[in-house]
């Protein structure tokens, strides 16, 4: 009885890091990167090309249904853990040089990177930069800028 009830309490910790916002999403859409793979040594700028399947790409502000803007998370924790990784995930996403957003809808981008390892993540918005519930988000990927 004590193992059901741990399993039930990490279920219910689980899906309240995994609510997201308030837009719906297809459950089965998938975010995914096109062009880069986990351990990948890459030079910069590095070219990266967001890939997605099961929802459109619309521009920030756009109210449609199955639409979002992408985001790319760079040396974050995966989104939903680390500092305000939870209110992240609830409120929206922040604009710096960790939260890179494509608001005009666009689908790559090709940005200067320091050598070195680094940590991207794409996270799919609704109109207003917050996550979907559930939240369309990749894999998170490791890259080595040489
Ligand atoms: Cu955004």
């Amino acid at each position: 009885m004590k193992a059901i009830n741990t399993i039930a309490a990490i279920c219910l910790s689980a899906t309240f890091a995994w609510a997201g916002g308030e837009t719906p999403s297809n459950p089965d859409a998938r975010v995914y990167f096109v062009n880069l793979s986990d351990g990948d040594t890459v030079s910069s700028p590095v070219t990266v090309v967001f890939g997605l399947s099961g929802m459109g790409v619309a521009p920030a502000g756009t109210e449609a249904e199955n639409t979002g803007h992408h985001h790319l998370l760079i040396d974050r924790p995966p989104i939903g853990e680390g500092e305000d990784g939870v209110d992240e995930l609830a409120y929206g996403l922040p604009a710096d040089d960790n939260h890179l957003h494509f608001g005009g809808g666009q689908t790559e981008v090709t940005t200067e990177l320091a050598p070195g390892a680094h940590t991207l993540q794409l996270v799919l918005g609704d109109a207003g930069h917050v996550p979907h519930s559930p939240p369309i988000v990749s894999q998170v990927i490791t890259i080595t800028v040489e």
